[in-house]
């Protein structure tokens, strides 16, 4: 994991120079630069298996966020980038919310601070304090769970809106 981890960084430092916009571009798990057929004008990055905090420091430090969904559009941009790597993907997949402070219901992106108004959770989700993760096994549907215990995969993306 920590190879692969290292792989993929050194492949997002060569492809991002700087903050500077690189295009529609994909990075995979293994670092190799890719363009994308992307009709939405994000970029994505698929990351190893790691805690949500950990997710979090390694989007920002390529000059990324954890992915945000804030309106149709977007999920399924998000769904078109998982669909076409499903096969490096082997967990859940961390995304930019969380309810920490707050309380069940009340979820915020951290990417701007809004609060999650489009959704579209799992039946009976969510149901406790932590953070959100897109389902692998139910079609990337909206579950929560626990920040720092857990350790899954995750998205970074980089919009140009
Ligand atoms: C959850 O927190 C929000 C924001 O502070 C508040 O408006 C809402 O009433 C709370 N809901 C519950 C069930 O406590
Ligand atoms: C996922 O979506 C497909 C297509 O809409 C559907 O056929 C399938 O039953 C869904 N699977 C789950 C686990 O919800
Ligand atoms: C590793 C892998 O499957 N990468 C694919 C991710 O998705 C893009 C398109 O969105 C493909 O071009 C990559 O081959």
């Amino acid at each position: 994991m920590l190879l692969e981890s290292l792989v993929w960084a050194f492949g997002a430092l060569l492809a991002i120079p700087g903050a500077a916009y690189a295009g529609p571009v994909v990075y995979n798990v293994i670092g190799s630069r890719q363009r994308l057929f992307s009709v939405y004008g994000t970029d994505y990055a698929l990351g190893t298996e790691m805690n949500w905090f950990e997710a979090y420091r390694i989007c920002e430090k390529f000059h990324m966020k954890l992915a945000t969904i804030k309106k149709p559009s977007h999920y399924a941009a998000l769904i078109i980038f998982l669909g076409t790597n499903m096969s490096s993907i082997r967990s859940d997949v961390w995304v930019g919310a969380t309810n920490l402070g707050f309380n069940i219901t009340t979820w915020y992106w951290m990417k701007d601070g809004s609060s999650v108004s489009y959704s579209n959770w799992m039946p009976n989700e969510p149901c406790r304090i932590g953070c959100m993760r897109l389902s692998h096994k139910h079609n990337f549907t909206w579950n929560d769970a626990e920040c720092s215990s857990n350790k899954f995969q995750f998205v970074c993306e980089h919009t140009k809106f």
